[in-house]
């Protein structure tokens, strides 16, 4: 840890001695889950130095391009449209909220059974250890699950400026026009923030640099197809986590830089796990950055993850932007329609995810499936079983895991994986 770091952390009020033991934990459990894995693509050196400087080096280009004028807005799903923040020139942070902190003072605001990943955002506040959420000049929240809906009203207590989006949660006509004003106001609000007027050119452009990241992850996705894998399910999921707090311009290249490398090792028929080891498409609620527990323990019994039906996944990027428009109006129903695709499970009915966690299946040859649901989450929980059904009925093996941040759980989690993949054998 530098000394400047350490002052760019106090100026902007973290308490060192939390932020410290946060980033100790933080760094074993990366060396032991990321660094000890073996024939990782060399590529992946940069995200390894990305997560080494997640707090330090990023954290000072964010808070140059702010000296510079930048604003710097943090968002905690992905219904927050990238576009219209960089549009309005400033930068969209993701608030990762993926481990355990302060766990006793967020047990104060929130019920003890709410959701690891709610509690994990009012923790990461109270405890004063994100640098994030401390440099961010708007915070949005989204009115999607019920948990999060009613958390934001206790966070506005805790943050400075606190912008909270509704969301429709059903996909009608009503529906759209709701997300629809839900953008135009969010647009509004985010001019207000920089003082930049969003004109069809920056909307254009914005549209075009937030494509090109999804089209790079696609591309990664579509690698991952081949057999033997050429990428460990935790190291795709790394780039998908990165994805929301990267410069974006970085990241695309970045990520086109792995998927040069593992064109080649497919050719070469070289793969990270041996030919015909199962293939695991994990399903479920997103898993932020440092939630590394389940593809640990899945990619440690025997199997791999060769894809990610989640919103730090494919949930999440799938969908292009439509980059026909000329006009703002068609830019932005462009941006409404699509983000109108994302199958969260807030929604109801919610067909489509079905179809597409079976799509992904066809598509990743996936052996199973693994339902993954944080304890709590009623939105994730309750489709579970419809997608088992689902499943079962074209005969996908599909095991249901409903889990926290803890470790607590992680013997009985491996045992049940274990068996799982010897189902797929
Ligand atoms: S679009 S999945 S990122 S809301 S785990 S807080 S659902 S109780 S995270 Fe999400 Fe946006 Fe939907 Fe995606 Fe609630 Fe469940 Fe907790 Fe969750």
């Amino acid at each position: 840890m530098t000394e400047n770091c350490r002052a760019m952390w106090t100026d902007l009020g973290l308490d060192l001695e939390g932020h410290t033991a946060l980033l100790d934990v933080l760094g074993k459990a990366y060396q032991d889950i990321y660094l000890s894995q073996k024939d990782r693509p060399e590529a992946m050196d940069y995200f390894d130095f990305v997560m080494s400087e997640i707090h330090g080096l990023r954290i000072m280009e964010l808070l140059d391009e702010k000296k510079a004028g930048r604003k710097i807005i943090g968002s905690y799903c992905v219904f927050v449209p990238e576009e219209i923040v960089l549009a309005a020139n400033a930068t969209l942070v993701g608030l990762c909220s993926g481990a355990d902190f302060a766990t006793e003072e967020v047990e104060k605001l929130l019920p003890r059974n709410t959701c690891a990943l709610i509690k994990s955002s009012f923790g990461f506040k109270l405890g004063k250890v994100c640098p994030y959420l401390e440099s961010a000049d708007m915070i949005v929240g989204e009115n999607t699950c019920d948990g999060k809906k009613k958390a934001y009203e206790s966070l506005n207590h805790l943050v400075k400026n606190l912008y909270v989006m509704d969301l429709p949660q059903v996909k009608s006509e009503q529906g759209r026009a709701l997300l629809k004003t839900e953008y135009d106001r969010f647009k509004a609000a985010a001019e207000h923030l920089t003082g930049v007027t969003i004109t069809a050119e920056s909307l254009k452009q914005a549209i075009r640099t937030v494509n090109a990241k999804r089209n790079a992850i696609h591309r990664l996705s579509s690698l991952r197809k081949a057999d033997p894998a050429p990428i460990s399910g935790l190291d795709a999921l790394l780039a998908n986590q990165v994805f929301f707090y990267d410069n974006p311009a970085r990241f695309t290249k970045s990520v086109n830089k792995i998927c040069d490398e593992l064109e080649k090792r497919i050719a070469d028929k070289k793969g990270v796990f041996p030919e015909n080891t199962p293939r695991i498409l994990v399903s479920g609620c997103p898993q932020a950055v440092p939630n590394w527990k389940l593809p640990f323990i899945v990619e440690t019994s025997g199997a791999v993850i060769v894809g990610e039906e989640s919103c730090v996944g494919e949930r999440g990027t799938r969908n292009l932007t439509d980059e026909s428009g000329e006009t703002i109006k068609e830019m932005m129903d462009a941006i409404v329609d699509r983000y109108l695709q994302v199958n969260c499970a807030i929604f109801t009915p919610n067909p489509e995810r079905l179809d597409h966690i079976q799509e992904m299946v066809a598509d990743c040859k996936a052996d199973g499936v693994i339902h993954y649901s944080l304890q709590f989450c009623q939105p994730y929980l309750m489709e579970s079983i419809p997608v088992e059904k689902a499943l079962e009925e074209k005969n996908i093996p599909c095991l249901r895991i409903e889990t926290d941040y803890s470790m607590e759980d992680a013997g009985q989690l491996k045992t049940r994986v274990e068996a799982f993949v010897e189902q797929l054998r």
